[in-house]
């Protein structure tokens, strides 16, 4: 496949599926949108005609299964996502899945498992923020080492606003669960337990909504990471991070790229949602993506990602409901994937 363009199918059109939709036609080299599926079959089709060549397959499993689709990229809801992934599994297709890969734990661990079982990875998760350049900067600064060992790492996440429907445990799940994933990756190493604690909500959040929420980590090599997710900031799309070292410190997301003094004031524009901020991460994942499957490789997250981090998910809407610190119970990794991976 490394001399031709990857035909890629994509599940799910809405928000995040049809921005990848665009991204394959005019942004990876290499890649190329032939089929989506929705179940929602108007918006499919209206999405297809806007690119030339894209098919519409109503059933999801049979993109999946179809014979001119090489690869998938799943960005329907979580609670589809098992099925999705199994069938892609099923048919050695490799999949870039959004996150959550599954809603829980024990679902999570049936991929990887399944994965496990066909001795070649398959599975990409779309933790992007692995692939912006400012985060990536940083994660390369700590482990270079100069600035000693990684103590604390600080994390604010916010939205401008959701939709009512976004409960409590969303914060977690959906939100929370990006600085589960880079605290895992910036540490290099698992969360051992997690406490999810709430102030009293802002008044912008729907009836019987914990927002803000205040997350701590204790990290399995000693370390510790806070994180404060706010999903109705009503300013815009912040994202920071500071990484607190034995000899330095990182911080990254300070949004100075274009600072303008005008009229006595100064400042710069605050983006408006995630697909602004981490559009560059997404081109990159998805270049990424698409480069390694042609060669026949998984780069970035993995399936024992995802699964690491709807353990720690879980644990942390435990957490949430009780207000008390949760133990993560991860199974045994070299048990279930080797040492390699
Ligand atoms: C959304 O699903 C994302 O993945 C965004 O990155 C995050 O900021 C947002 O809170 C989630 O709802």
């Amino acid at each position: 496949m490394a001399n031709q363009d990857l035909r890629v199918g994509i599940i799910g059109v809405g928000m995040m599926g049809a921005d990848h939709a665009e991204r394959v036609v005019h942004r990876t080299a290499g890649a190329r949108l032939v089929a989506v599926s929705d179940p929602d079959t108007a918006r499919a089709e209206a999405l297809a005609a806007g690119f030339d060549g894209v098919r519409t397959i109503t059933d999801p499993l049979a993109l999946i299964a179809d014979d001119e689709v090489d690869a998938v990229i799943i960005a329907s809801p979580g609670f589809v996502h098992e099925e999705q992934v199994s069938a892609c599994l099923e048919r050695g297709k490799f999949a870039l899945c959004e996150k959550p890969l599954t809603m829980d734990a024990e679902s999570a661990l049936r991929l990887v498992e399944a994965e496990a079982r066909l001795e070649r990875p398959l599975i990409q998760v779309g933790f992007m923020r692995r692939f912006d350049p400012e985060y990536a900067a940083m994660k390369e600064l700590l482990d270079g080492g100069e600035l000693g060992r990684t103590l604390v790492v600080h994390n604010v996440h916010r939205n401008k606003a959701v939709p009512p429907s976004f409960r409590s445990e969303m914060i977690v799940r959906d939100s929370l669960v990006h600085e589960v994933d880079v605290c895992r990756w910036l540490f290099g190493e698992e969360i051992d337990e997690i406490t999810v604690l709430a102030p009293a909500p802002t008044s912008a959040a729907a009836e019987g909504v914990l927002d803000p929420q205040v997350a701590i980590f204790r990290m399995a090599g000693g370390g510790m990471a806070t994180t404060e997710v706010f999903v109705n900031c009503q300013v815009g799309y912040e994202v920071r991070c500071e990484a607190v070292a034995e000899r330095g410190n990182v911080t990254i997301g300070l949004g100075q790229s274009v600072f303008v003094r005008q009229d006595g004031r100064y400042g710069g524009d605050v983006p408006d949602d995630f697909r602004s901020r981490f559009g560059r991460a997404y081109d990159l994942e998805l270049q990424a993506w698409a480069d390694a499957t042609r060669r026949g490789e998984v780069v970035g997250p993995t399936a024992w990602d995802g699964y690491a981090a709807s353990a720690v998910c879980e644990a942390g809407m435990e957490s949430l409901a009780s207000g008390r610190p949760v133990t993560v119970g991860l199974v045994d990794r070299a048990s279930v994937v080797g040492a390699t991976r």
